[in-house]
């Protein structure tokens, strides 16, 4: 097949959470593999063999495919058989879709595209973006999309703490512009995925990644709802949940403090937009999963309240367990909003988080957040926080959105 060797240039444009361990697994697979990314930072450690997020693995499996000579990264794009587009889709301040990266990554490799070429966007998109923002962008006046250039959508689906596993293992589901569109494509991915590479059309294929966010979504804020109304009745929500889940057919999310990430809380968003009055149970599930920050908040200040001066520890400002991503964390939200309301001293302690990314925030240890706290929060369930217990924390009252020590049967938990 033109343009598609085993052993083709593979360009991945975008170097984040999804290009680079896509890159870094493709050349693992044997591929020669170009990484592209905008931050000149970024390419000179991938180019040293270094990694500046954290993921499990990626470290070590970069440094391997870069000392091989498989993988290198640039500033500029190059002539590649297969491009992969992995950049951002964010949401505007109005909540529209922001396609100005796709569109920049479109533009960025149309001096790159030879005839025969393969252009696959993973970005998660509303439907239609694949030809609009990327069809149109990259195929020359003249060229025809399914004979001369191939152009498809195939979402990323990988869970981020587990990336380096379900890059390859979970099943991908390809959606070209044309029915060729869709073959080419399906075939790049069946060479180096071992889940089932599923075949459909484009604008399927983006609908798919919006409904399993969505869905992940609106579950949540199910678990959220009912966290909140339980917290009034004298409930425990966990033991209604766990209980509930006996049922065969009745499988209920946990409840936490806000919905946090990249994609959760802002896919759902790109639905919404392309057709407003037809959402609105995804639109609900958003207000309800955007609005547990503050209760936490809430409860935090109604117990910081009983206290004289009391100092609030905060433990966790990532996102999720096992990360030091903080992009729309609830937990650094509910950490900064106590922080700022001026009721006692707020101390965080998180062992993924470098203490230079939030500089308003004071941090301690683990042990000084445990000694010193007369209110403490249990905000992101971090491993190093398990198992911890009234004989850690002696007095304080304990909030915890995320029932993670529930089990230790702690005195004054709220
Ligand atoms: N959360 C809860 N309760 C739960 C599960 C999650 O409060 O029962 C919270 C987490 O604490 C976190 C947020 O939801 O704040 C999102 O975490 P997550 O683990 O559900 O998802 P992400 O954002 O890390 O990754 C998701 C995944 N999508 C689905 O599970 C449907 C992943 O497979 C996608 O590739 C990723 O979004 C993405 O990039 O779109």
């Amino acid at each position: 097949m033109q343009g598609q060797s085993e052993n083709g240039v593979v360009c991945v444009v975008g170097l984040g959470y999804v290009g680079l361990p896509m890159a870094a697994v493709l050349a693992r697979a044997g591929r020669q593999v170009v990484g592209v990314d905008v931050r000149p930072e970024v390419v000179e450690a991938i180019n040293r063999g270094e990694v500046v997020i954290h993921e499990p693995g990626l470290d070590e499996l970069v440094a391997e495919v870069v000392a091989a000579g498989r993988l290198r990264a640039s500033v500029e794009p190059v002539e590649a058989d297969v491009f992969v587009l992995c950049v951002p889709t964010p949401v505007c301040e109005d909540r529209s879709p922001d396609l100005s990266y796709v569109r920049a990554a479109a533009e960025a490799i149309r001096p790159w595209v030879r005839e025969g070429a393969l252009v696959v966007l993973e970005s998660t998109s509303p439907p239609g973006t694949t030809q609009e923002a990327v069809a149109d962008g990259v195929v020359p006046e003249g060229w025809v999309v399914g004979r001369d250039v191939f152009v498809a959508h195939c979402p990323e689906r990988v869970l981020p703490g587990q990336i380096l596993q379900e890059v390859v293992g979970n099943d991908r589901v390809v959606g070209g512009i044309t029915d060729e569109c869709t073959e080419r494509a399906a075939e790049f991915y069946d060479s180096f995925v071992s889940g089932a590479v599923l075949r459909t059309d484009a604008r399927t294929a983006e609908m798919v990644k919006l409904v399993e966010n969505s869905f992940r979504d609106v579950n949540i804020a199910f678990a959220n709802e009912l966290s909140m109304l339980a917290s009034g009745q004298g409930v425990d929500p966990f033991r209604v949940i766990e209980l509930a889940n006996r049922h065969p057919r009745v499988n209920v999310l946990q409840p936490g403090p806000g919905v946090g990430g990249h994609c959760i809380g802002v896919d759902p968003w790109f639905l919404v937009s392309s057709a407003p009055e037809a959402t609105d149970l995804i639109q609900t599930a958003r207000r309800v999963n955007d609005a547990k920050p503050e209760f936490v908040v809430g409860q935090v200040l109604a117990a910081a309240k009983e206290k004289q001066d009391p100092v609030i520890g905060c433990l966790g400002l990532a996102y999720k367990s096992g990360t030091g991503d903080l992009r729309e964390s609830p937990s650094l939200q509910v950490a900064r909003r106590l922080n700022e309301s001026g009721e006692g001293t707020v101390l965080v302690c998180d062992p993924y988080v470098d203490e230079q990314e939030c500089p308003d925030l004071a941090f301690a240890s683990l042990a000084d957040v445990l000694e010193q706290s007369d209110v403490l929060v249990m905000l992101t369930d971090h491993s190093e926080f398990h198992g911890l217990s009234p004989a850690s924390w002696g007095d304080a009252v304990v909030v915890d959105p995320r029932g993670c020590w529930r089990e230790s049967a702690c005195a004054g938990a709220v």
